[in-house]
């Protein structure tokens, strides 16, 4: 059985009233815990953010604004400085990891700016071996997307390496018997129902598939409500099918 979980020092959440507004709550240590609002700047939001795959942070908010979340509170005092992958990397976080002195009356907050969706899920042309993922991964996929992923062979290497291969790590996308909700569908060649190779949503982790020629395109919907994890997928080049 597949089971999602939170990756170490690089998930982070919002819980509050929309998904770009809410009180920031970070992973450590196998719990979620919450920011202390302890010099809480907007430098901080900026990271927290882009964690979460938006542009930037528009308000920072302090004083559980979005109400005191339970248990840990992991982080006070952060003093980003605005370009951090991760809040666990900003200069102060180590310091009082754990033990800010804080209670949850100091909850830090947040509101986020939305990405250009456009922009996110323009069709991206790939043609070095690498690995794709759902928008966001592993925080929850936007609602709503279009995205595509075009892989080709170059010519130079297609003598060699006839073949596609796309080797699936993680996989959580909203479960519908048809994947009629949000999916994820590749296809041989062109996008079209005869190359269709599979249309995949739920839990299980698709089986790895092949492209009989030098071409693959994957496709990425969601719909309005209910988002999940996503999915993160390896491809390679190869001569053999299998
Ligand atoms: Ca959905």
């Amino acid at each position: 059985m597949f089971v999602a979980f939170p990756i170490e020092g690089l998930a982070v959440r919002l819980v509050g009233p929309t998904n770009v507004l809410g009180r920031v709550e970070v992973y450590h240590n196998g719990k979620w815990g919450t920011v202390c609002d302890n010099k809480w700047t907007l430098n901080d939001g900026h990271v927290v953010c882009r964690m979460l795959g938006f542009s930037k942070s528009i308000k920072v908010l302090k004083a559980s604004a979005f109400g005191g979340g339970k248990d840990k509170i992991w982080l006070t005092k952060l003093q980003c400085n605005g370009t951090e992958n991760s809040l666990f990397d900003c200069k102060n976080a180590a310091k009082l990891l754990g033990n800010t002195g804080c209670t949850h009356k100091q909850d830090s907050g947040v509101e986020c700016k939305e990405k250009d969706m456009s922009k996110i899920c323009a069709t991206q042309i790939l043609t070095e071996e690498g690995s794709i993922h759902s928008p966001r991964y592993p925080n929850k996929y936007p609602v709503n997307v279009v995205c595509r992923w075009v892989i080709q062979i170059p010519p130079e290497m297609a003598d060699a390496q006839q073949f596609i291969k796309l080797t699936f790590e993680a996989f959580q996308v909203e479960y519908q018997s048809s994947c009629a909700y949000d999916s994820l569908t590749v296809f041989d060649g062109t996008e079209g129902n005869k190359t269709m190779l599979g249309s995949f949503c739920g839990v299980d982790l698709p089986p790895p598939l092949y492209s009989s020629s030098a071409q693959m395109v994957v496709k990425f919907t969601s719909d309005d409500s209910m988002n999940s994890k996503g999915f993160n997928a390896t491809f390679e080049f190869t001569s053999s099918l299998g």
